[in-house]
């Protein structure tokens, strides 16, 4: 079925990318919110990716924060991860740097370039869901395509580094952080340890 503008326009943004196989689906049920485009599709709301957009208070410049469903952003903990303050903007702000209206905004094909932060629990999930332009529209992607579209980082831990062999703590319930290695491309599991069950930032 033909997609309305702005899911095409995402549909097109996912091609520009080269990722063909991804596929934006407009459904009869609203995904305007996260609880309702994990009942439309069928999954868990932490499988819901929420776009939220944030304003720096100095740098002025638009931040895209991809959060998991199942979290709140603990906005502090990310301004102290950038270095700057974060101004919740209002939608008319949201509408000119990505293009997009609240309850649809999805994390590609943006007005402009929004740096991107990416919330670890999201890695946990083998298909996550994201919005695709409009309060109907969705597409299911890995977390893996999730950063390579993006670009996102981690706002912890992964910072410092070497680009091969990064290192995340993703929080996996019940005080336990599982260590996952990202090597050539690919997420490999490493160790179990108990720590704070908070996730650090989200
Ligand atoms: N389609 C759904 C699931 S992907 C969706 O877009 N969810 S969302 O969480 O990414 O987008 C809604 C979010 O926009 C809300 O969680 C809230 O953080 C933000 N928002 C809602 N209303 C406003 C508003 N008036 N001003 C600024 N931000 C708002």
């Amino acid at each position: 079925m033909k997609l309305s503008p702005r899911a095409q326009k995402v549909q097109d943004a996912l091609h520009q990318k080269g990722l063909y196989h991804l596929r934006v689906q407009e459904l009869a049920a609203s995904t305007r919110t996260a609880q309702e485009a994990a009942d439309a599709v069928g999954c868990t709301v932490g499988q819901i990716v929420k776009s939220l957009v944030f304003r720096g208070a100095i740098s002025n410049k638009p931040y895209l924060l991809l959060v998991s469903g199942a979290n709140r952003v603990n906005t502090h903990l990310v301004e102290e991860s950038l270095g700057e303050q974060l101004v919740k903007p209002d939608g008319d702000y949201v509408r000119s740097v990505t293009g997009f209206a609240i309850g649809g905004v999805p994390p590609v094909g943006h007005a402009q370039h929004l740096e991107a932060l990416i919330d670890p629990d999201l890695l946990q999930h083998e298909r996550i869901y994201a919005a695709a332009g409009t309060p109907f529209a969705l597409f299911g992607l890995s977390p893996n395509e999730l950063l390579a579209l993006t670009k996102g980082r981690m706002p912890h831990n992964a910072n410092d580094l070497a680009p091969t062999r990064n290192c995340l703590r993703g929080m996996y319930g019940l005080g336990v952080a599982y260590e996952r290695q990202h090597i050539g491309g690919r997420w490999h599991s490493g160790n179990c340890c108990p720590v704070r069950s908070d996730s650090p930032l989200f």
